[in-house]
């Protein structure tokens, strides 16, 4: 009402007779309609379990962006092919996210040697105090010590689904929040340096704290002092065709409920035939730090498979097998969709 009064002390100026009338009707059945308007939409925003429309991954894309990485050649920490990852990364994510940040860090592989690494932060609605974050290491192994052949094992993985395609799926989420702007805070973190534990054959320290060398360092020093998040998500190996991710051991113990509220998400949506509810072993993954460092409850949507020549991971794993035809558009969708779902349309 006080904005009709308003507008209606506006028009009282020069006007005159029946054309003020006319006017002041007018104007007054328009602010009705507005009125209505915000009535419904203060409505919609009450009922939080409102349905909102969830954008449409694009498999073909994120296919696109796995190629990218794989074309680059092996993406082992302190190359050519790495830095161009990092620039390319860097420079896509940079076009569609509010932020993004490279976090330098130097570590200590196994062998004693230092390294630098890079981790990679793309955050949307950076001010937002309500935020998840989706992960995924981009570094590919310097050693493919699961390979047959032993000859080979000093030979880099070409890591297309070790490595490149949590990466692609996540640079299409970046696509399309940046496409379909979201209420909510969202981090999307590359981490690097995970892949470079110890070798099988050598006699060195098999401890694993020697892998997720990146997210160890983030998980001490986050990008931002004191950054939380409500939960996280990590990706790891989301690639093959016909991949199985059961409900893998420390994701279950550290984050119980929003693992099964995802993997819920996913069957609801049409994608069980890959998230399924049986029990996974523990990987030490870059969850495993998260979880224990920086003390956010993370899970992670990995590939196992139990009855593979390797006893836990699918049967490329860390061999020269692991490149571009170990992946499946079908099963990018199958995570990407539930990805965007949970990000539009739960409020969890
Ligand atoms: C361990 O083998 C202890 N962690 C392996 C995690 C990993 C390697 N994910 C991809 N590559
Ligand atoms: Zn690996």
């Amino acid at each position: 009402m006080i904005q009709n009064q308003f507008i209606i002390k506006i028009f009282t100026g020069n006007i005159s007779g029946h054309l003020m009338v006319v006017m002041i009707t007018l104007v007054m059945i328009t602010a009705g309609c507005n009125n209505e308007s915000r009535q419904q939409a203060g409505n919609s925003s009450e009922t939080k379990e409102q349905p909102v429309p969830v954008p449409q991954f694009d498999a073909d894309s994120a296919f696109s962006f796995v190629k990218q990485q794989v074309d680059f050649g092996p993406r082992v920490p302190e190359t050519k092919a790495h830095a161009a990852a990092v620039a390319w990364l860097t420079a896509s994510l940079q076009q569609w996210a509010d932020t993004v940040r490279v976090q330098d860090f130097v570590t200590r592989v196994y062998d004693n040697r230092i390294f630098k690494g890079k981790n990679i932060i793309a955050s949307f609605n950076p001010g937002s105090k309500n935020r998840i974050f989706l992960s995924a290491h981009y570094d590919s192994r310097p050693f493919t010590d699961h390979d047959a052949d032993a000859a080979t094992h000093k030979t880099p993985i070409k890591g297309g689904n070790d490595g490149a395609r949590g990466t692609g799926v996540l640079m299409e989420i970046a696509r399309q929040l940046h496409l379909h702007p979201v209420n909510r805070g969202i981090d999307i973190i590359l981490f690097d340096l995970e892949d470079y534990g110890p070798p099988q054959d050598t006699q060195t320290d098999q401890g694993s704290d020697w892998w997720g060398l990146g997210s160890q360092y983030w998980s001490a020093n986050p990008h931002k002092p004191g950054y939380t998040a409500r939960y996280g998500i990590l990706l790891d190996m989301v690639g093959a065709a016909d991949a199985t991710f059961p409900l893998e051991g420390f994701s279950m113990y550290y984050a119980p409920d929003i693992t099964k509220k995802v993997w819920e998400t996913a069957v609801a949506a049409g994608y069980g035939d890959y998230f399924v509810f049986d029990k996974g072993t523990y990987i030490t993954d870059d969850h495993y730090f998260i979880n224990t460092i920086a003390k956010i409850p993370t899970l992670n949507i990995i590939h196992l498979d139990p009855t593979s020549a390797n006893g836990t991971f699918y049967d490329p794993w860390h061999t020269l097998a692991d490149d571009i035809t170990q992946i499946d558009p079908a099963t990018l969708k199958a995570v990407g969709q539930t990805l965007l779902t949970v990000i539009y349309q739960k409020s969890f």
